[in-house]
């Protein structure tokens, strides 16, 4: 039988009773409507192959590749590794590829391995981070498009930073299925305001960045061998913390394409 239950009271549920690999349309339906109210769906004790793992993400949309570390058998299913700390490309407050016009809607990691203690993954719930600032700013953000940039994973990857992927997209952005707003800026890659240098960006930048991630609006998931863990890269934040040394983590990792950011009316062509 089929149970949700809320794990934080920022975001995030976990989900028992079922194995994800045979699910009807009634428990399918059941975990979108939970993911649409909870933002972040732990699925523990899943037995899953990338195959299988891949089969399940098809089932929310089309998977999307990552342009890093497919593996060759699945190239839409990437596996990431303990690479050290300073070699870590998630260790900093993100949504995923918001360097793209059209960035995944969801990311899914399957733990197979994981540390005793630490390699924690921290969320924050970007539609309270929204609704936590004062109308007038409110206002002022839902006027505002930012440029996202991956220059800072080309830079760690040894590519050139000018040849790295970008994208300007609302600050404030409207969720597709859920219809409220949520705030759209990440420290990670967004740059600069559209249409503002970056010195005129930094100050309200550094303040959003900040705001984004108070403590009130996070939640961590400790990882145990057999979690699945869905995240909606439109409603929160993420961070990869690394704090386990050498400990083996190991994770098969797919996201699944979403729609280009937009306010709820149709897309304006990016600047
Ligand atoms: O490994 C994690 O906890 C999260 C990694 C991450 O940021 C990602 O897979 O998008
Ligand atoms: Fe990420």
């Amino acid at each position: 039988m089929i149970e949700i239950s809320r794990s934080a009271s920022p975001l995030g549920a976990t989900v028992t009773g079922v194995d994800v690999r045979v699910l009807d349309d009634a428990a399918f339906a059941t975990i979108r409507q939970a993911f649409a109210d909870h933002h972040v769906l732990a699925f523990p004790d899943q037995e899953l192959d990338p195959g299988e793992q891949k089969a399940f993400a098809a089932r929310w949309g089309p998977l999307q590749r990552h342009p890093y570390n497919g593996t060759e058998a699945h190239p839409e299913v990437m596996r990431l590794e303990n690479l050290g700390k300073a070699k870590d490309p998630n260790e900093h407050w993100h949504s995923d590829m918001s360097y793209e016009p059209v960035p995944p809607k969801l990311t899914m990691l399957h733990a197979l391995e994981a540390p005793e203690l630490g390699g924690e993954t921290a969320f924050a719930n970007q539609h309270l981070a929204f609704e936590a600032l004062s109308p007038a700013l409110q206002d002022h953000l839902r006027q505002l498009r930012a440029v996202h940039t991956a220059e800072g994973l080309a830079r760690l990857y040894g590519q050139d930073p000018a040849a790295a992927p970008r994208a300007v997209h609302p600050v404030v952005r409207v969720h597709e299925e859920r219809g409220d707003e949520a705030l759209y800026v990440c420290r990670a890659f967004t740059q600069r305001f559209d249409g503002w240098r970056r010195s005129e960006s930094r100050g309200l930048l550094e303040f959003l960045f900040e705001h984004s991630a108070r403590p009130d609006f996070q939640a961590r998931h400790r990882w145990r061998p057999g979690d699945l863990v869905l995240w909606d890269n439109r409603s929160v934040l993420h961070y990869a913390v690394h704090d386990h040394g050498d400990d083996p983590r190991v994770m098969h990792r797919v996201q699944v394409e979403g729609d280009r950011p937009g306010r709820g009316e149709p897309a304006q062509a990016s600047a």
